[in-house]
């Protein structure tokens, strides 16, 4: 178990279903700390680096045209093993594999239209941070802290 940081992104058809509240109350809850955020309108050039992993996949085009449609929020989010916990409270990538309780499990039914997305390793989430904040990210000690962490 470690402290990391990870990548969350609330898709355009989770910003324009009004669950970005929702969403983030679930990663505050748990103990996670936030670092970042901003809503942000991205070019199809930069997801298409987002999503480079998948580029030759018959949904590629589509999946770039929907990232691509409108704002979504992008997150870091703190905490112990963040990375796998987050994919764990986001759910599979088909909602209808998604256990009840998660994000996904939750709030919606189709592959793509899955509202949210998490970094799939330390590594990856590295990259995505840099991808999204190029600005760099917020250092804090949270209140809270002590009472989160042993
Ligand atoms: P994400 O990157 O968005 O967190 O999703 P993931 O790791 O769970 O899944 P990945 O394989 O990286 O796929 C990225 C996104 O592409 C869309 N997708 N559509 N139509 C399809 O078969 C299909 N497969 C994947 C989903 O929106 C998925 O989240």
């Amino acid at each position: 178990m470690s402290i990391e940081r990870t990548y969350i992104m609330i898709k355009p058809d989770g910003v324009q279903r009004g669950l970005i509240g929702k969403i983030i109350q679930r990663f505050e809850e748990r103990g996670f700390k936030l670092i970042a955020l901003k809503l942000t309108q991205s070019t199809e050039a930069h997801l298409e680096d987002h999503y480079a992993d998948l580029k030759g996949k018959p949904f590629f085009p589509g999946l770039i045209k929907y990232m691509a449609s409108g704002p979504v929020v992008a997150m870091v989010w703190e905490g112990l093993d963040a990375v796998k916990t987050g994919r764990v409270m986001l759910g599979a990538t088909n909602p209808l594999q998604s256990p009840v309780g998660s994000i996904r499990g939750d709030f919606c039914l189709a592959v793509g239209r899955n509202i949210c997305h998490g970094s799939d390793s330390v590594d990856s989430a590295e990259k995505e941070i840099k991808l999204w904040f190029p600005e760099g990210v917020t250092q804090y000690t949270s209140a809270l802290e002590s009472w989160i962490l042993e």
